[in-house]
């Protein structure tokens, strides 16, 4: 819009992208589920961010460009580009804030460095764009920097990793992390009791400490392990990367050698580095094998994995985010209040049917076994 000028005088600081050809917007719809806090079963912030959201909606209903035919600017401090999940997030973006669609976007990829995260949307202030999509790095250190974006006037949305140290937001798009972990100790338990496995020694990789995608999935998990009494010998940091989870399980396939009977991945890419240190080690897993092996994302390499049996259960997070902060954009251009909570619609898949139900919680939960038609319309 009428800050254009500035964005290009600003642009030695970001990157400005326009449509790549990775996935379309029809790719996205077809996959990008969503359900609205309504709808969800848990929720922690809703409450606050509701308050919040009415606050910005005012807001950006007094600076309605859509109708001046200009684009509309929108800043992304994405996390980096450390996972297949994260390239999806990155192409589901790319793909919907097109200049066809009506948007310029400004996209930093802030690699995994939360200073450059905090810099970035500082950034996006200084170029007064209209929008600040933000995917938080950490979950906490927020407040002062949502205070200058709202001092600015300019609506923030954050995506999949939450913001649990402030409000000032207009609306939060993602996962239930949380559901993610409790999902996959459940599904274990019924896995376990299906194969008559009575012992349960587990080894966690876990994702970047301080992000609220590990936290909720440590919590969820570990709530279940303590429910069935079972040993989490060891939980470590894997920073959500191949070479991370890799770099774990070489020190883990040492440290408890013969000991370990599970191992559970916090991401596809984390999984992808254990199975080679334990194949380079001697361990077998999948189905076939001595350890059961879970994983999270369940992106395209991560269900060919479920389909081989190499990995037993793959956890889905849905990353096709981008769709409903367009949806939140325009709403709040048309000077209307957005839900505040919107979760992703998720599965859970397996490769085989030996689990096909179980409970969260006291809600059923269905398994979706691996098929070649699901592999290939995923992301
Ligand atoms: O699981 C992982 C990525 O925040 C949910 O970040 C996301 C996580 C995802 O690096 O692959």
């Amino acid at each position: 819009m009428k800050k254009l000028f500035a964005l290009i005088l600003a642009m030695a600081m970001a990157f400005s992208l326009v449509a790549c050809g990775g996935s379309s917007d029809s790719d996205t719809d077809d996959d990008g589920d969503a359900s609205s806090a309504s709808s969800a079963s848990t929720s922690e912030d809703e409450d606050e961010s509701g308050t919040e959201s009415e606050g910005e909606a005012e807001a950006s209903s007094t600076d309605d460009t859509s109708s001046d035919g200009e684009l509309i600017v929108v800043g992304f401090a994405q996390v980096g580009h450390e996972s297949d999940w994260r390239t999806a997030s990155t192409e589901s973006c790319q793909s919907v804030f097109t200049e066809e669609n009506g948007y310029e976007l400004v996209f930093v990829d802030c690699d995994q460095d939360s200073a450059a995260q905090l810099e970035a949307v500082r950034s996006f202030i200084q170029q007064e764009v209209d929008y600040i999509i933000i995917d938080p790095i950490v979950s906490t250190g927020w407040d002062t920097v949502l205070t200058e974006c709202e001092e600015a006037g300019i609506p923030v949305i954050v995506i999949d990793r939450t913001i649990d140290d402030s409000d000032k937001y207009a609306a939060w798009v993602g996962s239930d992390f949380t559901t993610e972990g409790l999902a996959a100790g459940e599904w274990l338990k019924a896995y376990a009791d299906a194969k008559g496995i009575e012992e349960l020694n587990i080894l966690v990789i876990e994702g970047t400490t301080g992000a609220s995608a590990t936290i909720g999935r440590t919590e969820g998990f570990q709530e279940i392990a303590d429910k069935y009494g079972w040993t989490i010998l060891d939980s470590q940091d894997g920073d959500f990367t191949e070479a991370g989870g890799q770099e774990i399980m070489e020190s883990y396939c040492k440290s408890y050698e013969g000991q370990f009977n599970v191992v559970i991945c916090q991401n596809d890419n984390e999984a992808f580095g254990a199975m080679t240190a334990m194949t380079n080690a001697g361990v077998t897993y999948g189905v076939d094998g001595d350890v059961i092996l879970i994983s999270f994302d369940a992106c395209t390499a991560g269900l060919q994995y479920v389909q081989s049996g190499d990995i037993n259960a793959d956890f889905e997070c849905n990353p096709l985010a981008a769709p409903f902060v367009d949806e939140v954009i325009k709403q709040l251009e048309a000077g209307e209040t957005p839900e505040t909570t919107v979760y992703m619609e998720e599965h859970w898949y397996t490769y085989d049917d030996t689990v096909s139900t179980f409970e969260v919680d006291g809600v059923e939960q269905s398994v979706t076994v691996v098929t070649d038609e699901i592999v290939e319309a995923q992301y």
